[in-house]
Formats: C-alpha cells, structure tokens, sequence
C-alpha cells in the first residue's frame, strides 16, 4: 500500500468510526439481535480459522464499501460485491463515494502485503460492529473472501421495529488460506455443445465456492468446438453435430473471449483442452489428411472412445497443432494448455510417446504448461509439465518421478459424470456410482500415495455424453461440485462429513434463488427456502 493510500484509509476509518459514534443511540435501538455465532456459519469451503466475536455488523441503507484505489483490481472486487448485495438485499452500496450522508459501517477490501497473509488468495476478515476489514495480498485473494462475506449475508432482514432494514452479519474473525493452487472443474462441450451463457451460469456457481479454474474439453471424436481461423473446417465440419445427432455448436474467438473475460472477473482461469492424439475424429473429418487409423472418417454420433488417432508420424498434423495452439494460446491469458492424450487405443505406444514429446514443444513455444490426462507420463518430458491423474497410478507415479506435478480427478471419486446410485437419471457408471457423500470421503492428500508436495489441485471433470442442458449439467454437477471445492480448498483436519452435511443442506436457499436444479440427494436434509428465482433472479 503506498503512503497515501495508507493515510487515505485510515481517514475513511476514523470518519467511520466518528459517524457510528454520532449515530451510536440510534444504533442501540435497532440493533437488539441474538447472540451470533461466526463459527457456526454455513460457510463452504470451510475456512481455515474462525474466531467468532458473537457480536453483530449491520448491513443496511448506511453502510458502503471503499477499496484500496491503487491496487490493481480491488475496485472492482468492491463492485462485484456491491452487485451481489444488491440481487441479494435489494440494497444500494456505494463503492469508493467520497461523500455518504448518514454512513454508519464500512465494508473495506484491502490490499494488504502482511507476512500473515500466506499466498496470493489468502485473505483475513476483521468484522466488528462498524466495519468489515477484508485484506489481501491480490484482487484474487480479496475475491475469494467476498464470496465468504456473500455467504454470510443472511437471505431475509432483521424483524426490528425500525423502518430501516438490516442484515446481521455475525462478527469475528476469519482467517482463511485455500490448500491446492488448483481448484477446477471441467466440462466436456464437446459430446454435447453448451452455449456462452450456459458456461457463464456455470462459473458464477464455481465462483460462490471459490473454484479458481474451469478447464474446457473443446475438442473430441464428436465434435471440435472452437474457432482455428486458419482450419475453417474444423467448426463448419467438425463441429455440426454432437452425440444423438442433434446441431452441435462451436464458439467464435470472439465468443471464447467472452468466456476468458467474464471468468477473469470472477478469477477463474480458463483451461482449453485439444484433445489428441485420439480422440481426434472430428478434426480428422474436417481435414483427412490429419487422420492416421486407416479408414475414411465420417461424422461420429456415439459415445464409444478409442478408435481415432492422428497420423503422428505426418510433419503436416504438426503444422496443425502449432497453428491450433498458436491461434488458442494468444486468447488464452492462462498459463495452461491441456493436450488431452487420454484413451489413443489405436496409436502404436511408439508413435504415443513421440507425439506428446513433440506437442510438448509446441506448447512451450507458445509460452504455456502443458498438462496432459495421465497417460502422457508415459513420455519423456519436462518436470514443468502437468499430470492430470484420472485412471493409472502407475502414470500418475511415472510422472511424479519426473518431478511433475499432478492434478487429481481420479474418476472413481472425482467424476462428475458418475451416476449417483443406481436411479440416476443422467450419467455413466463405468468408474463408480458416486453419492454426494462418497464424492466428499475421501483424501486428495492421501490417494492412490501420490505425494502431497506433487498435488498442484483437485479438478472435478464433467463428461457429457448423457447430459445435453443446463438443468442436466446442473444434475450431476450440483450438490457434488460444492463438495469438491471443499476437498481442494480446506485442510484435511477442517472437512468432516456430518459437518459438511448440516452446511450443504443450508446451500439450498443460494442454489434455489439461482434456478440451479440440483440433485435432491437423500443423504442431506435440505433446508427449505421460500424463495424461487423467479422472485429474485438471480444472487
Ligand atoms: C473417460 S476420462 C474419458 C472420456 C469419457 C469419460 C466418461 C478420460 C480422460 N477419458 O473420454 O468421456 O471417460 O466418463
């Protein structure tokens, strides 16, 4: 923080707390609430530490939210925060006003370069009865603790006598801090097309729990979803149909783009996945002289998996590559590029590891990581490279004797496609049904003796070969995917089944008001909540 800014907020503080001390009578009255407990918030992630102070802030007509000015970002954290509260409360926040009349709390987001603060998300909440104190080392770090405030806003105001509404937000402190740099989810866009404003629905649900990544498979033997300026035909060919046979889709770059930015503002990191060299039917169709399995590719309506492959030998499927990830690269701010690499059942094991070897390059020319589904640890390649373990411990462990590290979706625990039990009305069972509380039970820190200092994060994968909606993708996703950023935010000592279960059920006002329609399951005792979407569209 630079001097003056320094001097700027302590200024705002002590107008502040001069106001609320003026306006302390009128405080009294209104503010008679229970006994408040911090600690035993819904919150989700849990938090790190929690130190309840039993008292209340009110949040009202008075209060207004100032940010540090010169931090990059910080100001809009403030006015996304501002927008929440007002689908939620209906109230009018100003951000950075100079001039409140009758200000009474201040909800103040910090850039603070505390040794406390241990890593570019970390943040601190300091709430007492006339502020909240949010710090942070990054924008990042200060989203991640507005989702808490969000959380913490309770759905309905105070029953008091006075005119003025206010919602109670419990005081204390929390210091919190996520385990994993990597907290993903995935979706598969290509067995079936979900369009922009499916993919936006689906990140400001991830953004609620703290997620900071939503990978993207936009390619695979059904369909090619995104826009190669120099391969037309990848999108006009390849990506006209989808599993059933239905229209499929693809995304402009100006449409991606959309969905790079409208993440950015809520700090999430897209991750676009070429998958190859299997995998590559509909790239092959569009342009057969990428194809390598010998026969004549057609347009592909099913769901089997490992017939196709590239020609890996054929200098000209390397000249593709580097234009598909030269053209990907420069609309992706990310550091990653995934290459797929997953299922090449008709790839000679040779012809394998020399491909992902030289894609590995291609990749690094285009300054990104290369992650990869854990076959590729199979392959010679470089310790900065990123082993994303869904299948094989002995790859996932071949990588890790690289030196790489390595994400963990391992399906029969992660899958997001997995059918909840045998009544399932959407999805797969190959790997595992998974009911919620399974998905929960178990120890990314732990499985399969990957060791935790390899373990960049958790990602939950969406295939989807049975879902072709939003209110399906929403099925299996929902309540599973807020289970998940548990186990890649909180320690191993904060998670705990029966407590996590009390918090979900108490997720079902948010995902109501947010038209999500998730899974019922029959393990957690939902909390009603009398508010629908179409009251309040949207939180
Ligand atoms: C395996 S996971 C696949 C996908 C399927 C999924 C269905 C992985 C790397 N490959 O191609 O969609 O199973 O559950």
């Amino acid at each position: 923080m630079t001097k003056s800014s320094l001097i700027k907020s302590f200024l705002i503080l002590f107008t502040i707390i001069t106001f609320s001390a003026c306006t302390a009578e009128k405080k009294k009255r209104v503010l008679n609430f229970a006994k408040t407990d911090l600690a035993a918030e819904h919150l989700i992630p849990k938090p790190l530490k929690i130190i309840p102070t039993h008292g209340g802030f009110a949040l009202d007509e008075f209060t207004a939210i100032y940010t540090s000015e010169n931090a990059a970002g910080f100001e809009e954290v403030g006015k996304f925060l501002a927008q929440k509260i007002k689908a939620k409360t209906d109230l009018d926040v100003q951000v950075n006003v100079d001039e409140i009349p009758n200000l009474e709390t201040v909800i103040y987001i910090n850039q603070a370069d505390s040794t406390d603060l241990k890593g570019p998300e970390a943040y601190q909440l300091y709430i007492t009865q006339d502020s909240v104190i949010l710090n942070s080392n990054t924008a990042a770090g200060a989203f991640r603790g507005i989702q808490t405030i969000r959380q913490l806003i309770p759905v309905t105001s105070n029953n008091t006598l006075a005119a003025n509404k206010i919602w109670t937000i419990p005081t204390g402190k929390i210091i919190d801090n996520p385990q994993f740099e990597y907290r993903g989810a995935m979706l598969d866009v290509a067995r079936h097309f979900f369009s922009v404003e499916d993919v936006k629905k689906f990140l400001d649900l991830l953004a609620y729990y703290k997620y900071n990544t939503l990978h993207l498979h936009l390619t695979d033997d059904q369909g090619w979803r995104i826009e190669i300026k120099s391969w037309p035909l990848l999108t006009e060919v390849g990506g006209s149909t989808e599993v059933g046979g239905e229209a499929g889709g693809f995304y402009t770059q100006e449409e991606y783009k959309d969905i790079i930015a409208y993440a950015a503002e809520r700090h999430i990191v897209i991750v676009p996945e070429v998958d190859m060299p299997g995998h590559t039917n509909a790239a092959s169709v569009s342009y057969p002289i990428l194809n390598g399995n010998g026969k004549t590719p057609r347009l592909y309506e099913g769901t089997q998996v490992g017939k196709s492959t590239f020609a890996t030998r054929k200098d000209t499927v390397y000249a593709f590559i580097d234009d598909v990830v030269r053209e990907i690269a420069a609309i992706t701010p990310g550091p990653y590029f995934h290459i797929g690499g997953d299922e090449s059942h008709v790839t000679q094991k040779n012809d394998y590891i020399y491909f992902v070897e030289r894609v590995e390059k291609i990749v690094q020319k285009y300054d990104k990581r290369m992650i990869g589904w854990d076959e590729i640890g199979q392959a010679d390649i470089d310790s900065s490279s990123i082993s994303h373990f869904w299948s094989s411990k002995k790859n996932a462990l071949d990588a890790v004797d690289k030196g790489m590290k390595v994400i963990m979706s391992p399906a029969k625990k992660a899958y997001l496609d997995m059918q909840y039990d045998t009544l399932s009305k959407h999805g797969l069972h190959w790997a595992a049904y998974i009911p919620t509380d399974t998905a929960y039970n178990w120890s990314p820190e732990t499985y399969e003796g990957i060791p935790i200092k390899n373990i960049l994060g958790v990602e939950a994968p969406l295939w989807s070969e049975t879902i072709s909606n939003i209110e399906e993708l929403e099925y299996l996703a929902f309540p599973r995917a807020i289970g998940y950023s548990e186990l890649s935010w909180s320690t191993q000592e904060n998670r705990d089944w029966e407590n996590f279960k009390v918090r979900l059920a108490n997720q079902a006002p948010f995902l109501d008001r947010m038209n999500v329609k998730y899974y019922p399951s029959p393990l957690i005792d939902w909390k009603k909540s009398k508010y629908s979407y179409k009251e309040i569209e949207k939180d």
